[in-house]
């Protein structure tokens, strides 16, 4: 595998920063995927068709949860200790949770009744795919343990890393369940709305995956196992995590669709978003009977009624406020939990996050 791999640049290190190195990497994944792996000629049309998923589905986000891997590995370790090698995986496993990210939103999409992503057409939405789109998500997780079988089972942290992802697919497969029966279709209770289960649906769908995920697999990588360091890890990133979830909600009403590249569906779908939840904490029993009648209606007058009152309830001012409040808790946190780990692995996370609109 390396020889290939060295002729395309990737060792060239210096020239190139760690995200060209990353971009670059995926063709040869995918070539790697698609005509190295299973080479029987009975599968070449399922394996052009994986191609097709991959290409479609893994490109063209903001890849921040790939970069993180290489990102947090290269501060904790130094850079005499980082061999060539090891960067290489690191991207590769950055790669791998792209691919996870990549499963999670195909299904997401069919659930959520979404349009777009990343400025195109959801991929179940595209002429001639459907629900077959079912069985191409689970191509895009199959082809994480590929790789990683592939690239990493004589690391010594190989277990570490195939218990994290099928831990952390786990829990994101929880949170989803969650997500989804406290939004059953056209049965709207507010009562369901509580801030408690709001907090457990985002940390467990969102705030694992997205950020405790590739930090642990960096800090596997990097030889720490301590258990007491992963929490003190995960204590932070969940909070990062939380956070994230609340802006994509936000996002979901206030984004341009031209900048997020998704079209919102949140009041649609009659999700527990965190403004609803903030919405009813602060309502007019007048105004709770008027988004009892308009939320989680289809027709875009119930839709415009309900962001009417996410206006005259200022929602985008709370946001903000929230946002404040939110960055100063992580700063602490980052003081208080991380006393044996770099502070920039946390404090590189939060510069991406705070203040995003995509
Ligand atoms: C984000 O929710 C959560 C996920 C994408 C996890 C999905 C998990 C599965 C097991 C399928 P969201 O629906 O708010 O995201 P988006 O706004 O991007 O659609
Ligand atoms: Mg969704
Ligand atoms: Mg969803
Ligand atoms: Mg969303």
């Amino acid at each position: 595998m390396g020889d290939s791999r060295s002729s395309n640049g990737l060792h060239q290190k210096g020239a190139q920063s760690d995200v060209q190195l990353f971009d670059r990497y995926f063709d040869e994944l995918v070539s790697e995927l698609t005509e190295r792996d299973f080479t029987d000629p009975v599968l070449s049309d399922a394996l052009n068709r994986l191609r097709e998923v991959l290409r479609y589905n893994a490109l063209g986000g903001k890849r921040n949860r790939g970069l993180s891997v290489i990102g947090s590995l290269r501060e904790l370790v130094p850079p005499s200790k980082l061999s060539g090698d090891e960067v290489e995986r690191a991207l590769l496993v950055g790669w791998c949770i792209e691919l996870l990210q990549a499963f999670f939103l195909v299904a997401d999409d069919i659930m959520d009744a979404s349009l777009t992503r990343r400025g195109q057409p959801c991929w179940y939405k595209r002429e001639g795919i459907g629900l077959d789109a079912i069985n191409d998500a689970f191509l895009l997780e199959g082809a994480i343990y590929r790789l990683l079988r592939r690239h990493c089972r004589e690391q010594t942290y190989y277990v570490h890393l195939l218990e994290l992802f099928t831990e952390t697919s786990f829990q994101t497969e929880l949170g989803q369940t969650l997500d989804l029966i406290t939004a059953p279709p056209h049965k709207v209770d507010l009562n369901r709305f509580t801030m408690e289960r709001y907090k457990a649906i985002v940390k467990y769908k969102t705030a694992f995956y997205s950020f405790y995920l590739p930090v642990a697999a960096a800090m596997y990588m990097a030889g720490i196992e301590n258990e007491t360091e992963h929490n003190n890890a995960k204590t932070i990133l969940l909070e990062m995590g939380e956070f994230f979830q609340i802006q994509d909600d936000y996002l979901d009403c206030y984004g341009d669709p031209a900048v997020t590249g998704k079209i919102g569906t949140d009041i649609q779908d009659n999700k527990c978003s965190w403004l609803v939840v903030t919405a009813l904490g602060v309502m007019t029993p007048e105004q709770r009977a008027e988004l009892e009648s308009c939320y989680g209606r289809s027709d875009a007058e119930s839709v415009e009624r309900v962001k009417a009152l996410y206006d005259a309830l200022d929602m985008p001012m709370r946001y903000h406020q929230h946002e404040e409040e939110s960055y100063a808790r992580l700063q602490k946190l980052i003081q208080r939990h991380a006393q044996n780990l770099p502070h920039a692995v946390f404090l590189n996370f939060a510069k991406k996050i705070y203040k995003r609109n995509k």
